[in-house]
């Protein structure tokens, strides 16, 4: 190819593309799209608007390790403040997500043990410490919370959150 070519194949290319690469919008919509999966339960909250309080509480007992509730129920475009408090002897994560996307997520865990999570949409909370996740449900759905600590889903810590 001569460099008349290239040009021309150059301009062919920029004409049919939506979005430039060199318009800047590339990265940053990658990055949105990214987002949008991270947060398929809705999106994160405003600290500002009211909220109803769910209390969540991680504990081990007997081999195994869960949430108590394991089960809460939203209304959409209702705003929720978890308020995540870990009674139990280990670090315990809550990331809300789809069941999908958490399993896929743990998964990826198991393979990089050291990820940790603090996001809108999840949190790491050490033994006898508690935190707060606002969230805001804007979809309706069947959704989780999940700890992402490699064992810790597998051994019974979810649950689900149904928004109607
Ligand atoms: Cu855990």
């Amino acid at each position: 190819m001569n460099r008349l070519t290239i040009v021309a194949a150059f301009g062919l290319l920029s004409a049919t593309s939506s979005s430039p690469a060199w318009a800047g919008s590339g990265p940053a919509e990658h990055e949105h799209e990214h987002e949008t999966e991270v947060f398929s339960a809705g999106e994160p909250g405003d600290e500002a608007k009211p909220s109803r309080v769910v209390q969540v509480t991680m504990q081990e007992s007997d081999g195994k390790m869960l949430f108590v509730p394991n089960h809460v129920e939203v209304r959409k475009g209702e705003q929720i403040k978890f308020v995540i408090h870990n009674n139990g002897e280990l670090d315990h994560e809550f990331v809300l997500a789809t069941a999908q996307g958490n399993e896929k997520h743990a998964e990826a865990m198991k393979r990089n043990p050291e990820m940790e999570h603090h996001d809108p949409n999840a949190t790491r909370v050490s033994p006898k410490k508690t935190d707060e996740i606002i969230w805001n449900f804007t979809n309706a759905g069947k959704f989780e919370f999940a700890c992402l600590i490699p064992g810790h889903r597998d051994a019974g810590m979810f649950g689900s959150v149904e928004v109607k």
